[in-house]
């Protein structure tokens, strides 16, 4: 059986609920890295006042035994601060959906006459469990030696532009930045167009950049198309609140040029494969082929603002302004880290799935003999 989440609760609900199912035995699972990561996701420039209620209080209730994983579902919890009884309106009921929301279509779907039960279900919110899932996806990758980071490459019209040429220094810089930006001068201007946004009564959309690095050769399959790893990391990061668009590796790019300069080529060099370039983002016929996995999402503005897009009362039939009640302007920042959560997660599922093991031993074993196995096809 492969490896599974769940995920249930709601925005003002009493808390966020996650099940992980197939993970191998004899993982510890440090609770602070988790909540470094729910840190990072709520603590950026240009989010709402909810921010400020959610600490992200975090739990393990099931699946471990003396700090280590049994094989057993991992079951967290996260409790809602901001909860409110009946949800943020107190139970009245909502008619007015909000254009770029699920509230319409959901209403439809369900046979629904209040909004409300759609917006609490949908709302971005459920990302904090999806952080902490990635979290601890995150914490087993590393004994693969896969590291995961993200940064901040536009928000609005202005486009960051780092020097990627060292991981570590790139991350550095992120370190640094409010906006998760290893671009200085482009973040100044960003926190500039936030400022504005804010008195103007807009949002913000933009797009982030997930770099995995050392990710070996061989997860995915050209097979068949459900095990290709370019379309799995790209369904998984279509699923999160506002990402409209995904980019592999120089997607964008390459699809304007002639085949030979988009091409990364293949060279021997001191008895290893190198790539000189990375256009295919580390992914090729859907297989990784052991260069840093490179992926990039595009969000649009966060649909509620104060200033609203005209829409209808479900009940009257008649034209309205959507109610407002408060908003993040730019969420940015945090869905990098939401991103970084997500492709971790796909990464973890695949090499579970190439290299098995109930106990976590069994899987490096596995892993460790298929990297030597490699290596000798590159000796003469
Ligand atoms: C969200 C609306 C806002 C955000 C929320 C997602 O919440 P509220 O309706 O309480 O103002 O703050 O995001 C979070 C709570 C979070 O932790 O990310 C929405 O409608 O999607």
């Amino acid at each position: 059986m492969p490896l599974r989440f769940l995920t249930a609760g709601d925005s003002h609900g009493d808390a966020l609920v996650g099940i992980i199912e197939g993970l191998p035995a004899g993982i510890p699972i440090p609770i602070r890295d988790i909540q470094r990561d729910l840190k990072r996701r709520r603590k950026t420039y240009g989010r709402s006042g909810r921010q400020r209620i959610e600490t992200d209080p975090v739990e393990i209730v099931s699946g471990m035994w003396r700090g280590r994983t049994t094989g057993a579902p991992v079951g967290i919890r996260i409790l809602n601060l901001g909860k409110a009884p009946g949800g943020k309106r107190g139970g009245a009921p909502g008619t007015v959906p909000r254009p770029g929301h699920a509230d319409l279509a959901g209403c439809l779907k369900y046979g629904l006459d209040d909004i409300q039960p759609i917006a609490e279900r949908a709302s971005a919110r459920s990302t904090a469990m999806r952080v902490a899932i990635g979290a601890v996806a995150k914490g087993v990758l590393k004994r693969f030696s896969v590291e995961i980071l993200s940064h901040v490459r536009s928000i609005g019209d202005i486009d960051a532009d780092p020097d990627t040429s060292s991981l570590d220094r790139l991350m550095s810089r992120v370190a640094r930045s409010q906006l998760y930006c290893a671009d200085a001068a482009a973040e100044r201007k960003m926190i500039g167009l936030i400022k504005t946004a804010w008195k103007e009564g807009h949002t913000l959309g933009g797009s982030i950049e997930v770099i995995a690095s050392g990710v070996p050769p061989g997860l995915g399959s050209h097979a068949h198309w459900d095990r290709k790893l370019d379309a799995r990391l790209a369904g998984a990061l279509m699923s999160i609140q506002t990402v409209k668009a995904v980019e592999i590796g120089a997607g964008l790019e390459t699809y304007k040029k002639r085949g030979i300069e988009s091409q990364d080529a293949i060279v021997l060099y001191r008895g290893k494969i190198k790539r000189p370039t990375n256009y295919a983002g580390g992914i090729e016929g859907g297989i990784s082929n052991g260069e840093n996995i490179v992926i990039r999402s595009y969000a649009k503005p966060i649909a509620t603002a104060p200033k609203q897009a005209p829409t209808i009362d479900m009940s009257t039939l008649e034209s309205r302004e959507s109610p407002y009640v408060r908003s993040d302007v730019c969420v940015i920042p945090a869905l990098g880290v939401i991103a970084e959560a997500v492709v971790a997660w796909e990464l973890l599922c695949a090499i579970l799935e190439k290299f098995g093991g109930d106990h976590i031993e069994e899987t490096q074993a596995n892993f460790i003999a298929y990297v030597k196995s490699i290596g000798k096809r590159t000796k003469r």
